[in-house]
Parts: C-alpha cells; structure tokens; sequence
C-alpha cells in the first residue's frame, strides 16, 4: 500500500488529487507506525524546512521515516521532502535534517554572475539528467519518468523555492540524478539512489510531464537496482553553468469571479474594474429574470468558473488564478461555493493554483472572529498553491509604516531595511508566510495613476514613485504617480506602489500580482513603467498584470528595457482570454518566435 506523509504544513491535496487521476490508491500516514506499514511512502514537504522537521519530530515521525529509508522500501520526496533528507539547511540552522544526503541546503542569490534574478525562484525550469546506470544508457532517466538527456525537446517542471541543494561534486555525485540551472546557480534538482528519490520540483503541478513522472514512480514494482550508477558528465561538467538558465516566463490566465445579478458565481471581466455592463437593459428585457430591478447594468458573465479555468490548462496556462472580486462583503469562509470551486478545479488542474480575495482578519457573523491564516488554511486544503492578499496588505504595510516611525525608522527609509522590531509576525502575509512559506502569499496590487498638474509637485513621500509620461507615447508631456488603493479601488490610501512592494516583500510575501486600474480590460498593452518601477523595487516576482490586447504585448513586457539585463518573469490577462481574441497557445508560439523561454505543453 501507498502512504503519504502529511504532517499538516501545507497543500498535499494536489498531490492526493494527482494520485487519484492517475488511478492508484493511497491511505495517510495517521501514526508513526503506518510508516513502517507502507510498501511505498511519498513525502510531499511542503512549507519551510525548519516546520517540516519540527513537525516531524514532534510528532514522532522522524525515526520511523529514517527506518524506512533503511529498510530499502521505495520513498519519494517531494520539494522540502527533498529537503529533509539533507544535513540541515540555511534556513533553519537549529534543526537538523534526516541526514540521508549529505550536505547542507542554502539560499539561492538574489545576485549572481549573471545579475540580479528573482528570490524564490518561482516557476517552470528543465531537470538536466546527469546520471544513469552503466549498463542501460539513458534508461535510467527513462524509468524516473524523464525524457532522455539528448530528447529532442526539453520538459519542464514547476519549482517554487528560495532555498536549494547547490551541487558540489564532492557530496552529491552518487545523488545527483538530474541538475537545474537558476541565474547561474547550478542546484540538484532530483536526488535518487537505491530506493531513494526525490524532487525540488512539484511533479503535481508540473502538468503532463509531472503526472508522467509520478505515474512512473508509482507504477514500478519494487526498486531499481543500486549498482553500476555512473555520471553522463564529469563532475566540472555538471557544476559549470551553461550560459543561461531553462526558466521560462510564465503565462497567466486570470479569473475573476463574482456572484450575477441571479446569484450564479460567473466569471466576469471589466473595464477599470466596472464589471457591469455598458448599456442598461433594454425596455423588453425588463421583465425577463436576467433583468436586475431599478434598470441596474448588468454583471457581464463569461462563463463558469472551472470550466473556462480547465479550458485554460488544457491550453497550456502555466498558472490559474481565480480572485473573488467581491469577497470584501462578507467574510470568506461563509462563501462555500468558492471553496467548493476551488476543490473541483483542483481535482482537475495539475498547474499552479491561486485564490485571492477575502483573506484577511474577520469576524464570522455570530461574533467568531476568523484570523487571515485559517481562511488560507481553508483555501489550501481546498487545493490553493498560493493565496492572493489584497486589501489587507495595504491596511499592514500602513501600520509597519506607523510602527516603523515609533521604531525612530522614518518615511524615507526603504522598508526593506526596517528593524525586526517594526514586525508584529501577526499580519495575514506573516503569519500565512510563516506557515507555508513566501512563495506561497502573492500580494495583489490595485494601483491608479495620480497626474500631476503643470508645476504641481509629487508629495514627498511618494517621491520614489514619480514617473513620466515616455517621448512619443500618448502620456508624453504627463507626470504621475501610483496610489494604491483596496476593496477593488473603491477606496484610495495614501500609500504608493513602491511603498507597498517593498513593505509587502519585509512582511514576507513571495510575489507581487501589479494589477493597473488604469489598464485594465483596456486592450493598449501592460503599464511598462509600472511594471518596470515595481521589478527594480523588490528582489520578490512580480507578475505584470492588466491590459494585454495581443501576443505582442507579452513579448513587449518580457523585453528588458534598453541598459536591464531582465524583466519580469509572469504576465496575466484575463479579457483576451474569455473572449477568444488571442488563444494562451498564440501567446506562446509569438513569444517563442521571438526566442522566449517558454513552456509549450498543451495538455
Ligand atoms: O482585497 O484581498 O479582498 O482581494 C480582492 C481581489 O479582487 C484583488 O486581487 C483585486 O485585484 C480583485 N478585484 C476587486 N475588484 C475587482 C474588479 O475588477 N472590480 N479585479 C477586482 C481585479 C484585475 C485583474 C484582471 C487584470 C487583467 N481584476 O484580476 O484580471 O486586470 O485583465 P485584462 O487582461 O482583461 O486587462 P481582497
């Protein structure tokens, strides 16, 4: 019998749904004695090393999972599953880990002898085979699921970690079976030996390719035999890093949902966040059902939520993401058909998954208060990778500003500096982030441009964020600033988009979604100089969000800009999606033309 260990950290449900797609059985690990029971174990980490292992510990899993290994039973890893077989790790040094690899993970760079790369490291990256048995070529590879070394073209696999086992000939040689590049940092990226193995990726939500990988796992009988394992390459070879990196920019397709006027939850898509329709109804429609009272626009309606987003992986998305555009009205955990939206998707969708709206502190009507972190816990287990903070991470950046000036930290100093002691470790983003690590929070931005009049100045303290309109553009001649705003820019606050990145980043976010009320559903391409100012602010990813009318403007974001070495790593539309102006498959194959890295797996 499979288990699986789930020691309560995080999402193992995609994993649990992916076994179940690919038609085997599973029971969880209840108890250290089930470990010993299993005829093979898979250990889905999830979250930050150093939980993972306390967590093991406290619960009396530890030594039983060291005996397992022992006893040459099959184990497979996965993403801090691979972890913990390590030494220890950088980002807990108190805990040490299994102890079965040796070696101690460490922190990827923020800055590298090729520049400056986005910390965690979030995306779909190739796996170089590096090791087979002597006596059956590539066969190896094959048997683990992946593509031999010399296959025409590579797979990609989704990885989201700010921590990796970077390969040293002199520890990992017998270990390494496959090698990734990021920057140009060369880390294991899949250990096997004997009857261990073990991914940094997530096969779960590594679409086709994933599902192969774990399809092949689960479907051996018993383990490979462990002798006769030699290198492809030298161990020089392995550890030189090629001249760039395998991450590939990642599309996004968008949907933002929201309750009609009938009470159905559609997807909708609006114009600077007016998702109501142009017109009001027309005199004959009045009577029909479909027709709100008092002459009310209607909620423009593109379809069902989980059809369009299955539609979309099918496509080739590399990530969903559902925002519940109305969540501000009530409090998350009362909206049950989001959940059960999110659960349904999840069982069919096998790439990354967020969920935004409505995270936050709340107090359920009958006076239980509900913190940020259980609503998210809600959300993962209903089979979120990641959750989206909106509004509420502009109401904590506020109050870290506030804090930081009683810490004597004024207005000017960047947040990305500020002391300790200006955390409380009680906001949404802190406590979600400490509980399943950064890369699993994105901060969704919902910024407007201030113009400035002829003469008028930028307020002081939002002097970082000053932009002008570019020569030639329809804003030459402009200036502005962007001002953030919350409740889906309802409401404006006196913090600007910089100001917000990089509190947002020092609160322990992984990535920035930079939405533009200005550009949204407006079809003129994304906010350049938005994005551009948000890219160079923080060292987190930042997914350029808002206005994509063609392939071209994909192309355009992800061109570094004249003297940049990068750009952004993800940009989102939504619009050109639902209404079938451009297909996710158009995108990629005008972003390859151009010679993007680019996953191009439809499923
Ligand atoms: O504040 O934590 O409850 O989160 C609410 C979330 O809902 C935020 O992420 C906010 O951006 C979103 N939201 C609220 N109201 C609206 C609205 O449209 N009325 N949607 C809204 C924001 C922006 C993008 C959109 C892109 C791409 N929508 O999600 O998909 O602009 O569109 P395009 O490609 O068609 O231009 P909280």
């Amino acid at each position: 019998m499979l288990y699986l260990l789930d020691y309560g950290a995080g999402n193992v449900r995609s994993l649990a749904n992916s076994i179940n797609k690919l038609g085997f059985e599973f029971k969880w690990v209840q108890h250290p004695d089930d470990i010993q029971k299993a005829d093979k174990l898979i250990f889905p980490g999830v979250g930050a090393f150093g939980s993972a292992m306390t967590s093991l510990r406290n619960n009396g899993f530890a030594e039983p999972l060291k005996q397992y290994i022992a006893s040459g039973k099959p184990y497979m890893g996965i993403c801090v599953g691979m972890q913990c077989l390590f030494e220890g790790s950088a980002e807990d040094p108190s805990q040490p880990g299994l102890g079965v690899v040796p070696g101690v993970i460490g922190k990827f760079s923020a800055n590298d002898s090729m520049g400056r790369k986005s910390v965690p490291q979030m995306g779909w990256n190739t796996a170089e085979v590096v090791k087979t048995r002597s006596d059956g070529g590539d066969e190896d590879a094959v048997k683990y699921g992946f593509p031999p070394r010399d296959a025409k073209d590579s797979s990609h696999y989704y990885f989201v970690h700010s921590f990796r086992a970077g390969f040293d000939a002199s520890k990992h040689s017998d270990w390494a079976l496959t090698t990734t590049q990021y920057g140009s940092e060369v880390f294991v990226s899949s250990v096997q030996k004997g009857n261990v193995f073990a991914t940094q990726f997530h096969p779960e939500k590594s679409g086709r390719a994933g599902l192969e990988l774990l399809r092949a796992w689960l479907s051996r009988d018993g383990t490979l035999a462990p002798a006769k394992e030699r290198l492809l390459l030298s161990p020089e070879d392995i550890a030189r890093p090629a001249a760039q990196d395998g991450l590939t920019k990642r599309i996004v397709a968008c949907l933002d949902v929201r309750s009609n006027d009938d009470g159905d939850l559609v997807v909708t898509k609006g114009e600077s966040y007016d998702v109501r329709e142009k017109e009001e109804p027309q005199q004959d429609n009045a009577a029909s059902s479909s027709a709100p009272q008092g002459g009310k626009r209607q909620v423009r309606n593109l379809g069902k939520p989980v059809d369009l987003a299955l539609r979309y992986y099918l496509e080739g998305a590399d990530e969903i993401t559902f925002l519940n555009i109305t969540s501000f009205r009530s409090c998350a955990l009362q909206d049950q058909p989001m959940l059960s939206l999110l659960e349904l998707a999840a069982s069919k969708i096998f790439v990354p998954l967020t969920i935004g709206g409505g995270i936050k502190d709340s107090v359920d009507p009958d006076g239980t208060p509900r913190p940020a972190k259980e609503v998210a816990d809600a959300y993962f287990r209903a089979g979120a990778d990641k959750v989206s903070i909106g509004s509420e991470a502009v109401y904590a950046v506020e109050e870290l500003y506030q804090r930081a000036k009683e810490n004597g930290q004024g207005d000017e100093a960047n947040p990305l500096n500020f002391k300790d002691a200006c955390l409380t470790g009680k906001t949404g983003i802190e406590t979600i982030s400490k509980g399943y690590g950064a890369q699993a929070v994105v901060v969704s931005f919902d910024p407007r441009r201030v113009y400035l009049q002829d003469g008028e100045e930028v307020p002081e303290a939002h002097r970082t964020c000053l932009v002008e309109g570019v020569k030639g553009s329809e804003d030459e001649g402009k200036r502005w600033w962007y001002r953030c705003t919350v409740k889906g820019g309802r409401e404006d606050r006196d913090v600007d988009v910089v100001q917000l990145a990089r509190g947002v980043q020092r609160l322990g976010a992984g990535e920035v979604l930079l939405n533009s009320i200005d550009r949204d559903g407006s079809n003129k391409g994304f906010d350049r100089q938005l994005v551009e100012l948000i890219r160079r602010s923080v060292d987190i990813p930042v997914i350029a969000s808002s206005g994509a009318g063609t392939a071209q403007h994909f192309s355009d974001v992800f061109t570094p800009l004249e003297g940049e070495t990068s750009s952004v790593e993800a940009a989102l539309a939504a619009g050109i999606f639902h209404r079938k102006e451009c297909t996710i498959q158009e995108v990629k194959d005008h972003l390859l033309s151009k010679g993007f890295k680019i996953r191009s797996e439809a499923v």
